[in-house]
């Protein structure tokens, strides 16, 4: 009876916390009623049941459905949800900014396999978080996006705070919008925001609750309900095991992040097919590097010159759990070969390029199905495609270990000295910077969901926040970033959650003071480039002034030393590298831009070389 009096009291908006509390201690009614220490429970089986209210039906279902971290910021319809959360000992990461919250539960997700939550206001809150909730889209991340709303309902009056039309926001770049309009529907809205989170093609997916629901008192009563379906086309998976049966056929696999988590699977089939098997930038990992069928990643011009070479004298393609999208493909220059298309999403097969045999399976499913029927598929141990692969890989090596920078840090070196340094379960994570696609063919991943890169929406300044949701994954494993200068300006104030929450990644700042990325793509076209160069920054102040340690690597000599010291350290740090690119080829940049070149017409053609021709007899090229 007095415990429900006080946490009716410590509920009511017009009485504040402080008051209630300063008067119930003067009663002397503080050590029993308020627990000394907030203490996660979930109820046995995942049930949610008794009389509470919205908020706390919300938190209960978070912690039934294994939610270990919640990112965001509160505000005003939310702090009803922010208490309850310490109440229940749900542990929360305070951000600076919502972009980094929902970049915080990609990293966290891409990490772990399971959705990152993130808890969010509406207006400002959602449309702060919308570039990181995009490149949870576009790169098939489970996120689960709860935004406490205006009122609505009886409660609604006009010219609410944050009062945009904030479901129509999150609908484009969620692939669900749960718009929760009674208090006993939260739980099982909850629930259902997890699974849609996880199946089919995973993406975010949003639940709307009116803050006025949140205070509502309800008896609740809800049970778990299933995980997300996991298909397998039987007539599909029979019709690749024929063709793959075909003794003369020579197969390559290509493994995308629907594989992450059925590696030792992979493994078997590309053993038993003895296929090289290459992964997208979103696979890597998910088959360990240093196996001796792995080829690195693409397949084509613009991936790895291994997984390019050996590919050469594939027949059939085996992709499962991938799609042909533009990034992966180097703007869609690969090779076109007769293919097997393997995905649990149906509207991604088949939706670059036409496969012979389109099977609609979870990757591992199917992999389980084509190991059942090893004997049909199975072929010889084939050591000269083994030694094709350990030569293609000296000559690759000898391209990565080549010094093309003209002053300071060849960044390819700099990308092997912190691999060096970090363990096989240790977390990377690569920001949108030109060297993402060096780190793409040198970085030797050899555990799943250890390699990190916002493939599809590119947005600049992910690193930062996804390393540091990584880390309050893993709290024991070496977490570091590898940040452009330009990348860093985007989100560079999350640098003080680091230092906050004592999260001890260690970013890498690549410092060319420009975006090189650009530049690259600008001067081959125009001669000159155009909104490129960056400001200069005292990249030590700002690392001071946020709370974090500094190094500054300035030149190749002591690149090794300055790595293994900002290993060292313990907590955040932020190095400085300073960076020069010189005439480093990327494999990427030329593939991608040889395609568009060769889709342009005869006319646009002509006008390029014109302008290029013109342009290369103008002495001051007037780049900024
Ligand atoms: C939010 C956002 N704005 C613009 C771009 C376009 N863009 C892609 S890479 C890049 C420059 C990256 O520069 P920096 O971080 O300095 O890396 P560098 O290539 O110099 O190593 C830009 C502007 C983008 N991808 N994302
Ligand atoms: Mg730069």
């Amino acid at each position: 009876m007095h415990n429900q009096i006080c946490t009716e009291a410590i509920m009511l908006p017009q009485v504040s916390r402080r008051g209630a509390i300063q008067a119930l201690a003067a009663a002397s009614a503080i050590p029993a009623l308020i627990p000394q220490q907030a203490e996660a429970r979930v109820t046995p089986g995942g049930w949610v049941t008794g009389s509470f209210s919205g908020a706390r039906a919300l938190v209960e279902t978070l912690l039934s459905e294994g939610t270990r971290a919640v990112f965001g910021i509160p505000g005003a319809q939310e702090n009803e949800l922010w208490d309850e959360m310490k109440q229940r000992g749900l542990s929360y990461t305070l951000v600076t900014h919502e972009f980094s919250a929902a970049t915080m539960a990609d990293g966290y997700a891409r990490a772990t396999g399971q959705p990152g939550v993130i808890a969010i206001v509406p207006g400002p809150g959602i449309t702060n978080c919308m570039t990181g909730l995009g490149e949870a889209r576009l790169d098939s991340i489970p996120i689960v996006c709860i935004v406490g709303d205006v009122a609505r309902g009886e409660k609604y009056r006009a010219f609410q705070v944050h009062e945009l039309d904030n479901t129509a926001m999150l609908k484009t770049v969620c692939k669900q919008v749960f718009s929760v309009d009674s208090v006993g529907d939260i739980p099982l809205m909850v629930r259902q925001a997890f699974v849609a989170a996880q199946s089919d093609e995973p993406g975010p997916v949003a639940v709307v609750v009116p803050y006025n629901l949140f205070l509502e008192r309800h008896l609740f009563r809800s049970a778990p309900i299933g995980g997300p379906v996991r298909p397998l086309d039987l007539p599909g998976t029979e019709e690749a095991i024929e063709l793959l049966s075909k003794e003369n056929l020579r197969i390559g696999i290509y493994a995308g992040l629907g594989c992450m988590d059925h590696s030792a699977k992979l493994i078997q089939l590309a053993e038993v097919l003895q296929a090289p098997v290459a992964t997208s930038v979103s696979g890597k990992g998910a088959f360990p590097a240093d196996h001796p069928l792995s080829v690195g990643w693409g397949y084509g011009p613009q991936g790895s010159i291994v997984a390019e070479r050996a590919f050469g004298a594939v027949d059939v393609v085996l992709a499962i759990g991938v799609r042909f999208s533009e990034v992966s493909t180097g703007f869609y220059s690969f090779p076109k070969k007769r293919l097997i298309h393997v995905d649990q999403c149906r509207e991604n097969l088949g939706a670059v390029y036409s496969p012979e045999v389109l099977v609609h399976a979870d990757a591992g499913r199917f992999l389980g199905a084509c190991l059942a029927q090893s004997d049909r598929i199975s072929r010889q141990p084939n050591p000269a495609l083994a030694d094709r692969i350990v030569n293609y890989r000296e000559s690759e090596s000898r391209v990565f270990h080549t010094n093309y920078a003209r002053r300071g840090n060849d960044p390819m070196a700099l990308i092997l000295a912190i691999r060096e340094n970090m363990s096989a379960e240790d977390l990377f994570y690569v920001d949108v910077t030109a060297s993402e696609h060096l780190a793409a063919e040198a970085w030797q991943a050899t555990q799943p969901r250890t390699y990190f890169n916002p493939t599809d929406n590119q947005g600049m300044g992910w690193s930062l926040p996804a390393a540091m949701g990584g880390q309050r994954a893993f709290p024991g494993r070496k977490v570091a970033t590898l940040t452009g200068d330009g990348c860093l300006l985007m989100s560079a104030m999350e640098l003080s959650t680091a230092a906050r929450e004592n999260l001890p990644v260690k970013f890498f700042i690549l410092d060319d003071g420009a975006y090189h990325y650009m530049q690259m793509l600008q001067g081959a076209a125009y001669k000159r480039t155009t909104a490129t160069i960056l400001a200069p920054i005292n990249y030590e102040s700002l690392a001071k002034g946020l709370g974090v340690d500094f190094v500054k690597i300035e030149s190749g000599e002591t690149l090794a030393e300055g790595v293994k010291a900002a290993f060292g350290k313990p907590g955040p740090v932020l190095t400085q590298v300073s960076t020069d690119y010189g005439t480093r080829p990327f494999r990427w940049i030329d593939a991608a831009r040889n395609r568009f070149i060769s889709e342009l017409s005869r006319e646009q053609k002509i006008r390029f070389a014109a302008r290029l021709g013109s342009r290369s007899v103008v002495m001051r090229q007037g780049s900024d």
